[in-house]
């Protein structure tokens, strides 16, 4: 029988191509993300290669998302991939200019989310066991500090470290966990952090060959599918264009 990826934040970018990538193998799919619309555009594509169950979800919303996983159709029921990838950043600016609104809103959405997304689906994961796999999306920006990341490169830094804590508690279940760190990419990222300024989007993404969604479907379904006696701790991935940065020096 088919196994069952549970994608969150499938309406763009990673999450649908990963969706696509999953499809292709023949997986069952439980797909979400806020736009209805879009969602039944999947549904209605997807639904020819494999069979598909979508749902609109806002991951901050903790009651809704145990709906969900309650409510599951039985056959989606028996998941055994869980990919942790609706997120967002929202603005570049120093600290003190920032939005505390936004600042609640990552956090709301890339840690409160994905924690309550993942104790959810906890009990169907470790009944799946050996095989079953937990692939959290986080970022580069959890690794490096970068001005104007403040907040965000915070949530990033979380998944991380909820990463391994979660394998270490997982250890003897079966079930993996892997965070999977991109740095640039070109999806609707930057369209969101900036309030859908389209020429900063161009210019960061100009002549860079960032990192693609088809990039991260790849090396997320090769996660999903590695031998079940491997686990891959963090993956961090980046473009050949792009690398460090001098250490900032401020001089009196
Ligand atoms: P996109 O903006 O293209 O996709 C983000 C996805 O997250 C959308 O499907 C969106 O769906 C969903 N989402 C956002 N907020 C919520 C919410 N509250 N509830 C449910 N779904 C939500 O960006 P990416 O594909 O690039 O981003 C995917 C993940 O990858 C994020 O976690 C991001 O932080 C991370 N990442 C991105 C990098 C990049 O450079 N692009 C690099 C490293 C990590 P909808 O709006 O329909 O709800
Ligand atoms: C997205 C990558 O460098 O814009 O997580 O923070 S970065």
């Amino acid at each position: 029988m088919a196994n069952t990826a549970f994608i969150t934040g499938a309406t763009s970018g990673f999450g649908l191509a990963c969706a696509e990538r999953f499809a292709r193998a023949g997986w069952k799919l439980v797909l979400s993300g806020r736009r209805q619309e879009r969602l039944d555009a999947l549904a209605a594509r997807l639904g020819e290669q494999c069979p598909v169950h979508t749902q609109a979800l806002d991951v901050r919303d903790t009651a809704a998302v145990q709906a969900m996983v309650a409510g599951l159709p039985e056959n989606f029921r028996e998941v055994h991939c869980l990919v942790n990838n609706a997120g967002l950043a929202l603005g570049t600016a120093p600290a003190p200019e920032c939005s505390l609104e936004e600042w609640h809103r990552m956090i709301d959405t890339n840690i409160k989310g994905l924690t309550t997304v993942t104790h959810s689906l906890l009990p169907t994961l470790i009944a799946r066991g050996r095989g079953a796999s937990i692939i959290n999306i986080g970022s580069v920006a959890g690794h490096w500090p970068y001005p104007g990341g403040n907040t965000y490169c915070g949530t990033k830094a979380f998944v991380e470290q909820f990463s391994y804590a979660l394998r270490s508690d997982l250890q003897g279940s079966g079930v993996r966990v892997s965070c999977l760190a991109p740095g640039l990419s070109e999806s609707e990222f930057t369209l969101v952090r900036t309030g859908g300024d389209q020429a900063a989007h161009d210019t960061l993404y100009r002549g860079a060959d960032p990192i693609q969604p088809e990039d991260i479907a790849e090396t997320v379904f090769w996660l999903a599918s590695l031998p079940p006696h491997l686990n891959v701790n963090s993956l961090e991935l980046m473009p050949v264009s792009q690398s460090w940065s001098a250490f900032s020096i401020n001089r009196r």
